[in-house]
């Protein structure tokens, strides 16, 4: 059975968990955290050399790091993966956007509210800029949301589970989402799909 290397508040896990459900896998899940150490032991940086998670291990004992990558490797051959090279080339689009744009942002200033050992470096400075910097992200999303249902092509994609991971939590973040309308409807319509579990579960 494939094992999920996480932390269960953390939406880069979250993103293998949906895409493990979506598309019917079974897993087991074992948490590990830098607060305890266990991501910094020999044996789990030997699994991914930069000890974050999500990292998944598979029956043969191969490893895999980095959500998108995740993502992508249990999509592959599934709706979730268009075939086309262009369609496909869209979903890339969206991964990296959501990693060099999104996710500093809106995970970054969640966790520091979330997470109390990284309290103090909420400065006035770093909130507001990540606040502009998410707002922007969001902004963006919510350009191409008013006018098309997902994010990349005219299908559900792991571009709308990579995507869904962190906007969803961003009010704990302090964003306000009331502004992004159809921002909004998109994260409704995203978790009415079928396969769908929550952060939580
Ligand atoms: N780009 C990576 C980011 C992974 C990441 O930052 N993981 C965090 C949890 S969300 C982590 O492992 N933090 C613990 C640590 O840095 O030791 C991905 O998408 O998987």
């Amino acid at each position: 059975m494939i094992t999920l290397y996480e932390q269960a508040t953390s939406g880069n896990c979250y993103k293998v968990r949906l895409v493990l459900t979506h598309t019917g896998r079974a897993f087991r899940r074992v948490e590990v955290s830098a607060r305890d150490g266990s991501t910094r032991t020999q044996e789990f940086l030997a699994r991914n050399p930069i000890g974050k998670v999500p990292t998944v291990e598979f029956d043969d004992g191969r490893p895999l790091g980095e959500s998108n990558a995740i993502m992508l490797h249990f999509a592959e051959g599934t709706a979730l993966l268009p075939a086309d090279a262009y369609d496909r080339a869209k979903v890339y689009e969206w991964l990296f956007f959501e990693q060099y744009s999104h996710e500093p942002m809106i995970a970054v200033r969640r966790a520091l509210f979330l997470y109390e050992e990284r309290r103090h470096l909420a400065t006035p400075e770093r909130l507001a800029q990540l606040m502009e910097g998410g707002n922007k992200a969001l902004s963006v999303m919510e350009g191409r949301l008013a006018a098309a249902h997902w994010l990349a092509g005219n299908a559900f994609s792991i571009a709308d589970i990579a995507l869904y991971a962190y906007t969803h939590t961003a009010e704990e973040g302090g964003y306000d989402l009331s502004s992004f309308p159809a921002v909004q409807a998109w994260l409704a319509r995203v978790a009415k799909v079928p396969g769908h579990v929550p952060l939580e579960a």
